[in-house]
């Protein structure tokens, strides 16, 4: 099937098996979403995905908070990276839930498929209610609010919280914020438009300290740095330099401790010259985790879909499930050349 998929400035064609259509209806499916939250009368328990970044993040405690301030009973089982733990206040974040309470409302929020939730069970939801901005989402739940334009979920529940009938506060645009920063690289990738920096703007407007944030977010132990180091040692290039590699061992990370970072090494290897598609191979237990980062017109997605992943045209991801590093490294590097050789006609 081919899809037209806006992208920043612009539509590009992908190949693919997925619906990056926005909602038909945008405000109309917002206040159906804004409708549904005010008038529950139960809990709500709201959850992101494994491994959550600042948009999981940031999304689910936007909300929460905006929830809180409804009069409503929002629980939030996640357990954030450390180099965002300083969004949270003490106690406001749950443990993993056994079980979902009687009459609750599940919110799950930027998770593609309900398999990847993190922190609750997905069985006993009253209602369960899908945000998500990723257009490889199954539409699950009830009710579905799937919008692949937005650049981050934060975007979506930043429109979700302007209709609903609560007042902005710092509290509210501070994790909003971080998680459309977030998932914009700072509003450096390409899925940056003039909905991000409106809504950036708004939420600065409401008390979110934007250069605070950004000093924040980008710290790290001195750990990540000599760890940066040894995994630029293994940075190898390909198709004319159009492709970077690069991968963490499983022992390098246990050498400079689990609490790793290292996704967003990605991010350093994208910036070399001439490099369309960059990739980052780790090897966790008996799978490698692989980041996929692309320039356009090359798509991260049909990379990582190959690969039996997700994500957007800039940035994604697949686990490679019971594969060896070398073994991973070559069809991870197979599924990248056949998406620049796609674009040359070959
Ligand atoms: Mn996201």
């Amino acid at each position: 099937m081919l899809h037209w998929t806006r992208f920043a400035g612009g539509y590009h064609r992908t190949m693919s098996l997925m619906n990056n259509a926005n909602e038909a209806d945008y405000p109309g499916k917002l206040k159906a979403v804004a409708d549904a939250l005010t008038a529950w009368e139960g809990p709500i328990v709201l959850a992101a995905h494994v491994d959550p970044d600042g948009d999981a993040l940031g999304s689910t405690l936007a909300l929460k908070r905006a929830l809180e301030d409804l009069g409503k009973t929002a629980l939030l089982p996640l357990e954030p990276p450390p180099f965002l733990a300083f969004l949270c206040e003490p106690g406001e974040l749950s443990d993993p839930l056994e079980a979902l309470p009687e009459h609750c409302m599940l919110a799950v929020l930027d998770v593609s498929d309900i398999s990847r939730i993190d922190g609750a069970p997905t069985e006993g939801a009253a209602f369960v209610l899908n945000i998500d901005h990723h257009g490889t989402n199954d539409r699950f739940g009830d009710l579905a609010l799937v919008q692949p334009g937005a650049a981050a979920t934060a975007q979506i529940i930043k429109d979700l919280i302007d209709v609903l009938p609560v007042a902005w506060t710092e509290k509210l645009a501070t994790p909003c914020l971080t998680g459309i920063m977030t998932d914009t690289g700072t509003f450096r990738y390409t899925n940056t438009n003039a909905d991000v920096l409106n809504a950036a703007g708004d939420l600065m407007a409401a008390g979110a300290a934007y250069t605070e944030i950004s000093d924040r977010v980008q710290r790290r132990p001195a750990s990540y740095f000599q760890m940066l180091g040894r995994v630029m040692e293994t940075l190898e290039m390909h198709e004319d330099g159009k492709i970077s590699m690069a991968h963490v061992t499983q022992a390098l990370r246990e050498a400079y401790g689990e609490d790793d970072d290292s996704d967003d090494y990605v991010g350093a290897i994208r910036y070399i010259e001439g490099v369309e598609l960059a990739l980052l191979l780790k090897e966790k237990d008996d799978a490698v985790k692989v980041s996929v980062r692309a320039r356009p017109p090359y798509s991260a997605q049909n990379v990582a879909v190959a690969l039996g992943g997700g994500g957007h045209v800039a940035a994604a991801g697949a686990k490679l499930d019971g594969l060896g590093l070398t073994e991973a490294k070559e069809r991870v590097l197979t599924a990248a050349q056949a998406e620049i050789r796609r674009h040359e006609g070959h």
